[in-house]
């Protein structure tokens, strides 16, 4: 937990330049040799069985213990991906954050969001980027104070999470061709809920992680900061994007030499239905700097290339065809270019149709596998499509933490 405060920018030059996958396997010769019956990469995530767990469960809900049982119904639908354990975790964490009867009134999220936004044009408050599918800028969202608070609190907040070198994680071993990755996959072979995912063991990842570009998402959670809580609010009256509808804040830094950029994709969740359960309906993407080379949001089937200015919003609908369209809109991809010179931070949410209050409140995880403050870097299909991998370091507890 001790060896690594947060790089500096100037130590990561050569960052990208030596991410490569034969780099990377020399990187792991040199620095983290193999014993014999040793592995680079660490175990599947739960070892103990559904029975097991099950029964843990059980124990944990004859107590009482909130948390715990979360945590075990949620081990328990990672492993078996069952609509059972969905309807049992989620009644748990809807406990855990309970949010009262008046913000259970069922809406037409869709509908909110236009009407409000419409009104905000005609305000002179935003424009219309593009119609279809419906992209708007949001003019002076955050006073200047704001913004210098907020960056404040995502300073304080990265300093906590920076005290420990992250594991690093890739979704699957030939991206870092490296043969001990494949143990990992085959371990987790049959295991539905692994998601064919594997993690460097501590040492591996000690020794790699300052090779790897990647940028960076820092997870608020409601209730953890008053200024974001303040934020939600606001946001919910200029878009009409209601709070108990939002996804938890992403504080997202891109540091010019670390940054590798955020690959083309649609935040679609699952690219199924808006209607359905964690469907990112609406992103707001907040601007806290502008002073940077680089780092556009664009969005290349618009032909559109957007900066805008500190304290203001770009605010999309991520399906289609038009206002309430129920499939997901390939119109909508987008990525973060590459930041070649200083450091482009925003605030990233997303909003579902369906209300979902517990989908802003921390998540209730394993540490299993992670030190305690331990981030990850994941390396990840963006969007599924293998040519567009993308790393990116959370603050989070991921599923793909492995033990
Ligand atoms: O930072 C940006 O401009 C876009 C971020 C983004 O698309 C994402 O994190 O999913």
């Amino acid at each position: 937990m001790q060896e690594a405060k947060r790089m500096p920018s100037e130590s990561c030059s050569a960052a990208a330049a030596s991410f490569t996958p034969s780099a990377l396997a020399a990187l792991l010769r040199e620095h983290a040799p193999l014993h014999a019956g040793e592995s680079h990469v660490t175990g599947p995530r739960n070892s103990l069985s559904s029975n097991e767990l099950i029964r843990l469960a059980a124990a944990a809900d004859e107590r009482g213990d909130l948390i715990s049982a979360a945590d075990l119904h949620l081990d328990l639908l990672e492993l078996t991906r069952s609509d059972t354990y969905t309807k049992s975790a989620t009644e748990r964490l809807q406990k855990l954050y309970p949010m009262g009867d008046a913000s259970r009134v069922s809406r037409n999220h869709s509908d909110t969001f236009r009407t409000a936004v419409e009104q905000s044009v005609a305000a002179g408050k935003a424009e219309v980027l593009s119609a279809s599918p419906p992209l708007y800028l949001l003019h002076d969202v955050l006073s200047a104070t704001e913004v210098a608070d907020l960056r404040g609190v995502v300073a304080r907040r990265r300093d906590l999470w920076g005290a420990s070198h992250p594991l690093v994680c890739f979704q699957h071993d030939a991206f870092t061709g490296h043969p001990g990755l494949t143990h990992a996959f085959d371990w987790m072979r049959g295991r539905p809920g692994a998601g064919g995912r594997g993690c460097f063991a501590q040492a591996a990842s000690r020794a790699t992680y300052a090779h790897v570009p990647w940028s960076e998402s820092l997870f608020v959670y409601r209730g953890q900061e008053a200024l974001f809580d303040g934020i939600s609010r606001r946001v919910q009256e200029m878009s009409g994007l209601h709070d108990t509808h939002a996804y938890s804040w992403q504080a997202l830094t891109y540091e010019a030499g670390r940054d590798g950029g955020y690959a083309d994709h649609t935040d679609c969740e699952h690219a199924a239905d808006l209607l359905g359960r964690g469907e990112r309906m609406a992103t707001l993407l907040v601007y806290l700097t502008d002073d940077f080379d680089g780092g556009e949001t664009e969005f290349p089937k618009l032909g559109l290339k957007v900066k805008p200015p500190v304290g203001s919003a770009l605010l999309f609908y991520n399906f289609g065809p038009g206002w309430g369209g129920r499939a997901c809109s390939a119109e909508a991809a987008h990525r973060s270019n590459r930041v070649t010179r200083g450091s482009k931070v925003v605030l990233q949410r997303w909003h579902s149709y369906q209300e979902q209050p517990f989908l802003a409140g921390r998540p209730i995880l394993s540490q299993r596998g992670r030190r305690p403050f331990q981030p990850v870097v994941s390396c990840d299909y963006v969007s599924g499509l293998r040519t567009n991998v993308s790393c990116r370091w959370y603050n989070s507890d991921v599923p793909w933490t492995t033990a």
